[in-house]
């Protein structure tokens, strides 16, 4: 016991001193130990609570990631709406915008705060006792959501206050991801076959909206505290800018660039000191906000609509800069789309050299009447890649050229096809090199063809080593071949090459969404194999037989029929075909009376013994139910495996019948419902 009671007391001054070195690190930006002294004061907490578990409080500074993954976020009204900013873009309208402030307080000088205005998102965490209990995103000002978990495991969020805290206290402030950290993630997402964020800011969005907080952990988040919200219990500071020192002095983290001035002109000054450092500093900021200090002249001037009179944004005006526009390039897609691109002469806008910019699509080029050759403005308003305004007109010579479209991919020489309704042009052809890598590890992944063992690094491999030029050939690969491969072993190749000849007999729907046509998902697939026998009858249905299948509307008839003109792709089935991979329907559907569970709808959850998952999924399809993820009113069944999850307290909930693994067999040989 007296052993137990001293490990508590150990455990307990390790968290304050931790957090402690938090506050140095975080709050004021002067930490008085290394990184290494701070990483052994952590792991010898963790040490202690793995050593005695019942001992690790919620708030410990080594539970950051605690959460399991959330099914989604619940909602939270905020007892004070968080306000939007109102924004100035001239001075004249930040002199008019102080001059009503002077006017409606009648005095002449009014003591202002000068901020940053930080390119993030805007939070709210509310503090019991010194302790984080919640935080929310904005949402619409007066609900947002709940993202507690995802913000406890920003490091400088407090988990704990120092000082003496109040018993309740809200503060808003603003979530970013620092520049440096945004590019590093796009290009971890390019690698991944991700798709890049446009923006910091909208990484940090996306981050934080994670439902896994092991994500957001892992995502470099970070905090500047810019307001006090509610306080209960204590008499906060009666200036804007002492409540920020005070917000420090409990380990805020509050911008050190904060200001305090007295006129219009010095809050100017400051707006224009910025601008000039602005892309000095590791975060993305869009302007300075200009906020009136006192509480009580803040008070008396009160709300207009969502917005406060006391404060402003003066924004800073995209940069631009003018340059040569040296010629066009055109970039193919994953999905097969030619997006054309500006190749610049070299030119510094907003601190960063710019050599390229986007053209969304030739529509883009057109309206914009740009020519190769010309004198472009070129704006970078935040993101990463600025855009064309237009040419500079005054500078053209006559010796510009316009121009013009591919008529056949840069990449494979395939003509490009170029939907009625859209405004890219595709190449149709999926075996070209530049969507070949996409396709092949869509082709083989779970809900496809799901030829286990083959991850998304082999088919890379694969390629790469010019074993597959099309998904054909990887029903024609000899196990030799797979043996001559770096770090493949003779029981890792006997696995793929079994896993490649059961894919063989998946079901017709699996192998209509594995050939990756464009505008054809599972569902649509689902759709598809429902109506057709084989992928004969599919190739040989004109878009007209198409448009007449419930849900199938021209885009995707057209699509699907664009797929079977293109010869290559002809040749890819019928050399499927030769590999012996089933074509025809596996469960054959023919008439609705086949179709006893149409109109049911289930939702699986757990392991089961006797199948896998997407096998019972395919065998609901086949009798014409539906197989959704979540257990809502609509659901008709929950199918409950081996240690079944939150989705069985859902149906529980919700009064749906479950059925466990001997009854749906059961349903499955019967065919029809059990009564
Ligand atoms: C009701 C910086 C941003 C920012 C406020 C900001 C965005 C919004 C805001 C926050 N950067 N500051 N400030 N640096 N991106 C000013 C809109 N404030 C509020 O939401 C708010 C709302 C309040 C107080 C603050 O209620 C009051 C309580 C007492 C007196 C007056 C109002």
């Amino acid at each position: 016991m007296v052993e137990t009671s001293t490990i508590a007391q150990q455990a307990a001054d390790l968290r304050r001193e931790i957090n402690y070195h938090n506050y140095r690190y975080y709050a004021l930006d002067d930490p008085v130990i290394s990184d290494a002294e701070y990483d052994r004061l952590m792991q010898e907490l963790r040490r202690l609570e793995e050593a005695q578990p019942e001992l690790v409080t919620a708030d410990s500074p080594t539970q950051r990631v605690g959460a399991a993954p959330a099914s989604g976020f619940s909602q939270i009204q905020h007892n004070i709406p968080l306000l939007s900013l109102a924004n100035a873009f001239s001075l004249e309208a930040l002199q008019a915008w102080h001059r009503r402030v002077t006017t409606l307080l009648n005095t002449q000088e009014v003591p202002l705060t000068c901020e940053l205005k930080i390119d993030g998102l805007a939070i709210s965490l509310v503090y019991e006792n010194g302790v984080l209990a919640w935080g929310a995103t904005r949402g619409d000002g007066i609900v947002g959501e709940d993202v507690t978990q995802n913000l406890r495991t920003v490091r400088s969020v407090p988990l704990t206050l120092q000082g003496d805290p109040p018993p309740y206290l809200e503060v808003r402030g603003e979530i970013y991801m620092p520049i440096a950290s945004f590019r590093k993630l796009n290009e971890e997402r390019l690698e991944r076959g991700e798709p890049a964020f446009v923006n910091p800011r909208n990484s940090a969005a996306g981050s934080l909206r994670q439902l896994d907080p092991r994500i957001t952990a892992s995502r470099n988040l970070q905090i500047w505290i810019y307001t006090l919200g509610e306080v209960r219990g204590y008499t906060p500071p009666q200036s804007h800018y002492e409540s920020l020192e005070w917000l420090q002095s409990l380990g805020f983290r509050v911008n050190p660039n904060n200001w305090q001035c007295r006129t219009v002109s010095q809050a100017h000054e400051y707006y224009l000191k910025w601008q000039e450092l602005r892309h000095t500093l590791p975060y993305q900021m869009d302007g300075v906000v200009i906020k009136v200090d006192s509480i009580q002249a803040q008070e008396d001037l009160g709300v207009a609509g969502r917005e406060p009179r006391w404060a402003i944004a003066f924004k800073y005006p995209p940069e631009q800069a003018v340059t040569r526009l040296l010629d066009i390039g055109i970039n193919v897609g994953r999905t097969g789309s030619l997006n054309p691109y500006a190749i610049l002469e070299p030119v510094v806008v907003g601190g960063a050299t710019v050599k390229q910019a986007t053209l969304h699509n030739e529509e883009d080029i057109e309206r914009k009447g740009l020519r190769i050759g010309d004198w472009v403005t070129i704006e970078r308003a935040g993101e990463v890649i600025p855009h064309i305004v237009g040419p500079v007109m005054a500078r053209r010579t006559g010796q510009e050229r316009p121009f013009v479209v591919p008529e056949r991919c840069p990449v494979c020489d395939t003509p490009v096809v170029k939907p009625e309704d859209e405004v890219m042009r595709r190449c149709p052809n999926t075996s070209c090199p530049a969507q070949f890598a996409e396709l092949l590890k869509h082709f083989v992944s779970k809900g496809a063809m799901d030829v286990d063992g083959l991850g998304e690094k082999w088919c890379e491999t694969f390629i790469a080593q010019g074993l597959v030029k099309d998904v054909a050939d990887l029903y024609y690969i000899q196990k030799e071949q797979l043996l001559q491969l770096d770090r493949m072993g003779d029981k890792l190749a006997s696995k793929i090459m079994a896993s490649i000849a059961a894919s063989k007999e998946r079901p017709l729907c699996r192998l209509i969404f594995a050939l990756g046509i464009f505008h054809v998902g599972s569902e649509i697939a689902d759709l598809l194999a429902g109506r057709f026998n084989s992928l004969d009858e599919l190739a040989n249905a004109s878009p007209e037989q198409l448009t007449e299948i419930p849900g199938i509307g021209p885009k995707i008839a057209d699509s699907v029929a664009a797929y079977f003109q293109v010869p290559h792709n002809r040749q890819v089935m019928q050399r499927l075909r030769d590999a012996k991979v089933q074509m025809e329907q596996e469960y054959r559907q023919a008439s609705s009376a086949e179709l006893p569970w149409q109109g049911l709808t289930f939702v699986i959850t757990g392991a089961l013994s006797t199948m896998p998952r997407r096998e019972a999924e395919d065998r609901i399809k086949a009798k014409g139910g539906a197989v959704t993820s979540s257990v809502t009113r609509k659901t008709s069944y929950l199918v409950a495996g081996e240690s079944p999850g939150s989705k069985l307290d859902a149906a529980v909930r919700l009064n749906t019948p479950v059925l466990d693994e001997t009854k749906f067999l059961e349903m499955l040989i019967a065919g029809k419902p059990p009564s």
